[in-house]
């Protein structure tokens, strides 16, 4: 009767057919679950005498063995074939479109104040930085800009809490602080790009962000010579070999002489343009002797010791180059804009 019964279930679950996971979960209740067939088959051997036990014992324990191995491959079937079914679904279409991303790329006035850097860099001058919050002690009073100075005037500039501290209004307190650390040891030769403020509207023309390239040369025998060679040999390479320059006569306190350097116009050669309103020349820099009250400010005998300086303004050399008329596009980050200098450079090719 026993024997019967072990074979009809034998035949069953070899029959049985499972395809999926409710399958899995129906046999395993069926035959393998608390009350399923051969459980309730193994408890019922309680009954049975010793020998009948020993028979029937091995019997079931073969068909549970059984069940549980049908069972097993059948759940590995059914994981194989989802995953392939899986796989087929996600095949990658290689010839659609990447997905693209968009790529920074460097200011333009960071491009023009880089480029003026290599330059300087290769006649033998240092890059100095300093903070841009500044000492009135530095941005002014050590640049003859005595208080009391129309220059000074708190309309121009961004005090911080007291008199005593500001956002500096040019890069020259850098140099300042240079002369002061090196005290006539060596002789100096800098550059000091940074960006610098002023408290004036913003239009086209004015930007109370902006900023500046100083220069700085002091040591024995320093010349206005050596002034208008240096500045003649950067205005070449930043603008072509056959531009020359012109020097105006000018004011700035921490110069004397001070003198404004015009460029032969690159657009028309030096003919008259609309450029250059028909002058044939463009205004490019500020430039001077440094004024014995800076040097003696600084630590240096101005008996001894003379030098030279210039500011450059890297938005009007952009705006030049450019052909912009608007100083307030290098700051508002229109990307049209800015994306426009990426292209001239060729670097917004997609990946
Ligand atoms: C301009 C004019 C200038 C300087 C900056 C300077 C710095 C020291 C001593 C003397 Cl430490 N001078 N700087 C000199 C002449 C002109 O800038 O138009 N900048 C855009």
């Amino acid at each position: 009767m026993k024997n019967e019964e072990i074979k009809k279930i034998k035949s069953e679950i070899q029959e049985v057919s499972l395809e999926n996971e409710r399958d899995l979960q129906a046999f395993k209740n069926t035959y393998l679950g608390k009350k399923g067939k051969i459980s309730i088959l193994l408890s019922s051997m309680k009954e049975f005498s010793q020998e009948e036990r020993k028979e029937f014992g091995e019997k079931i324990n073969a068909l549970r063995e059984e069940a549980i191995k049908i069972l097993s491959r059948a759940q590995t079937d059914i994981e194989k074939r989802k995953m392939e079914e899986k796989l087929k679904k996600e095949t990658i279409d290689i010839t659609l479109p990447g997905v693209t991303f968009k790529r920074g790329g460097i200011h333009p006035i960071t491009k023009i104040i880089e480029e003026i850097e290599e330059l300087f860099i290769s006649m033998g001058y240092d890059v100095v930085e300093g903070p841009e919050v500044e000492e009135d002690l530095y941005n002014f009073e050590k640049l003859n800009l005595p208080k009391g100075h129309p220059a000074r005037d708190s309309q121009d500039s961004f005090y911080i809490e007291d008199e005593k501290m500001l956002l500096r209004t040019q890069t020259s307190p850098v140099q300042a602080r240079e002369m002061d650390k090196n005290q006539e040891k060596t002789p100096i030769r800098i550059i000091c790009p940074g960006k610098t403020y002023r408290r004036d509207d913003d239009d086209a023309t004015h930007s109370h962000q902006f900023t500046q390239i100083e220069g700085l040369v002091v040591g024995e025998g320093i010349s206005v010579a050596h002034l208008k060679g240096t500045l003649e040999e950067i205005v070449r390479r930043l603008f072509g070999e056959e531009r020359t320059i012109r020097f105006r006569p000018s004011y700035f306190p921490f110069t004397e002489p001070s003198l404004e350097v015009d460029v032969s116009c690159f657009k028309c050669g030096g003919s008259g343009c609309s450029l250059c309103k028909g002058t044939g020349y463009i205004e490019i820099l500020g430039s001077g002797i440094v004024h014995p009250n800076v040097l003696r400010g600084c630590g240096y005998d101005p008996e001894k010791y003379t030098g030279f300086a210039f500011g450059i303004g890297p938005e009007r050399i952009a705006m030049l180059k450019y052909g912009i008329t608007d100083i307030r596009k290098f700051y508002t980050n229109d990307l049209r804009f800015l994306e426009s200098f990426q292209r001239q450079e060729g670097q917004n090719e997609s990946q």
